[in-house]
């Protein structure tokens, strides 16, 4: 580990907003460590990012599905290390071309950011592994990225339910070698928390530690 490393603990509390890129050039220079939030429209990625930074105004979030267009970074408390929330995919209400250039952009970053240490792919506990979600989850499989499922909305159920939700989502994941963790989650009730903010702690001082 680096001096500066063990000098500061990661703090998610310190996030602040960095920057909008709707195109790759746009993008922070592509240095450090980056973990990125991912999930169909209306998942709850941005209240996730709310939740994990303890602060509600952080990223914006809406009723309204498609919210998030721009790629939206957030730094953290270490040189370089940031979150980053992804626009929603899946949304219908918008024209042909305009989704083809989200679609476009979000491949881009997917495909050539360097700095990308994991993925977290956000999926209503209802409605999981969407198409879209299992294209995802290949992706990483093919590119050998870190993944971690949030499977989020799990206050809308009773825990059993919840439960048995999970169970059936891990057994058609049990063959997929990147999923490092599967959390039922909740950004109101502030379920999986913990277990979220230790794996994305580990993900980004795993790659300071490798500078
Ligand atoms: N009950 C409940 N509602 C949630 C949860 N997470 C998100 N929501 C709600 O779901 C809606 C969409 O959440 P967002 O976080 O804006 O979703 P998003 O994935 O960022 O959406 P886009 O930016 O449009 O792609 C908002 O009304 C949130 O308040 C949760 O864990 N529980
Ligand atoms: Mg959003």
């Amino acid at each position: 580990m680096t001096s500066d490393a063990t000098a500061k603990s990661l703090s998610f509390n310190s996030a602040r907003f960095l920057i909008s890129a709707s195109r790759l050039e746009e993008c922070p220079p592509d240095h450090g460590a980056e973990v990125a939030f991912a999930g169909r429209s209306n998942a709850g990625k941005s209240s996730a990012i709310n939740t994990i930074t303890t602060n509600g105004k952080l990223a914006r979030t809406s009723k309204t599905p498609g919210r998030t267009r721009l790629i939206n970074f957030f730094s953290l408390n270490r040189e370089n290390c940031r979150l980053v929330d992804l626009p929603g995919y899946g949304y219908a209400k918008v024209s042909r071309d305009m989704k083809d250039d989200w679609q476009k952009h979000l491949g881009h970053y997917l495909n050539d950011r360097r700095c990308l240490r994991g993925l977290v792919l956000v999926m209503d506990i209802r409605h999981p592994l969407t198409d879209f979600d299992q294209m995802m989850v290949e992706w990483c499989e093919h590119n050998n990225l870190p993944l971690m499922i949030l499977c989020t909305r799990a206050d809308k159920l009773k825990f059993g339910q919840a439960k048995t939700a999970m169970m059936g989502i891990a057994r058609k994941l049990e063959d997929v070698q990147c999923l490092q963790h599967l959390v039922m989650f909740s950004a109101t009730a502030k379920t999986g928390l913990d277990e979220t903010k230790d794996a994305l702690t580990a993900w980004l001082e795993e790659e300071q530690a490798i500078q």
